[in-house]
């Protein structure tokens, strides 16, 4: 631990000293934790958040022998949208992945070209809040290789995930699936874009054509059918304010397991 604070310390200290601000870096290594830290310091530089990343711990693995028979889809099973019809006909192969807001550089890419960047593979337990649980092997794109590509903006806090389905039937649209983490939890080794299912292209029932795998929070965030990723710095003023479907609706944003 002391080691590790030594070294939060030291890469702290150097990236606030790289940005010019020379003073102050040692009452915020004591009055805040590391994810203050991070949310505070808009100037960090990526190489160093990525360091600073690497000391997170990883959601427990598990072997192909642990895999669940059956894994339970939940939620929307089936987007009911006539463009997600469409899509669905020729295998997403018009589907494209937008990545927006606070980026310098916004991305539409293919599937194909999701495919084709450094993928994951990781076998995890997914806990439902319903109670139920199931592990399955899920293969994509680390999160963060997709931010690099973007490059983020100073400032952006949040990704937000805007899905495919409305879960529940609104007017006004506030009922569409949506999502978000902190930069935390995007550069966190496990969480993954995922396209692939147990070996297989992802089932629509389980996301079809790409889901998030977030592994140490619940499965609520883990938002099936991403349409498009939103790095912004709030999420207070999308749909009820509190940066989720479910968490608009009484449930907690970060659901930690
Ligand atoms: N777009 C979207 N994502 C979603 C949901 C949903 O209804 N729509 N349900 C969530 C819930 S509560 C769970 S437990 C998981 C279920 O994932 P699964 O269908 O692959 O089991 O997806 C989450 N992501
Ligand atoms: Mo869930």
């Amino acid at each position: 631990m002391s080691i590790d604070l030594t070294r939060r310390r030291f890469l702290i200290g150097s990236s606030v000293a790289a940005t010019g601000l020379l003073t102050g870096c040692d009452a915020l290594v004591e009055n805040a934790t590391v994810n203050d830290i991070l949310q505070k310091a808009e100037s960090l530089t990526m190489g160093t958040q990525r360091l600073l990343m690497a000391n997170q711990q990883l959601a427990r693995e598990f072997t192909e022998a642990d895999l669940s028979p059956v894994f339970k889809a939940n939620g929307t099973s089936q987007p009911d949208s006539e463009e997600y019809a469409k899509m669905m006909e020729n295998n997403f192969a018009d589907w494209k992945l937008v990545v927006n807001g606070m980026v310098q550089r916004p991305l539409e890419l293919s599937l194909a070209d999701l495919k084709a960047m450094p993928s994951r593979t990781q076998i995890t337990r997914h806990d439902c809040v319903e109670g139920w649980s199931a592990i399955g092997k899920w293969t994509g794109v680390p999160l963060g290789v997709v931010l690099e590509k973007a490059g983020l903006a100073p400032g952006a806090r949040y990704a937000v995930f805007y899905c495919a389905d409305e879960l529940e039937q609104t007017l006004d649209g506030s009922g569409k699936y949506y999502e978000s983490i902190d930069l935390t939890d995007a550069w966190h080794p496990q969480t993954i874009l995922a396209y692939s299912m147990n070996g297989k292209d992802l089932e629509v029932a389980h996301g079809a054509p790409l889901r998030l795998r977030v592994e140490r929070q619940l499965g609520y965030k883990h938002a099936k059918y991403v349409m498009r990723i939103e790095l912004t710095d709030s999420f207070k003023g999308l749909w009820g304010g509190k940066g989720g479907f479910w968490e608009d609706r009484g449930y907690e944003w970060y659901a930690g397991i």
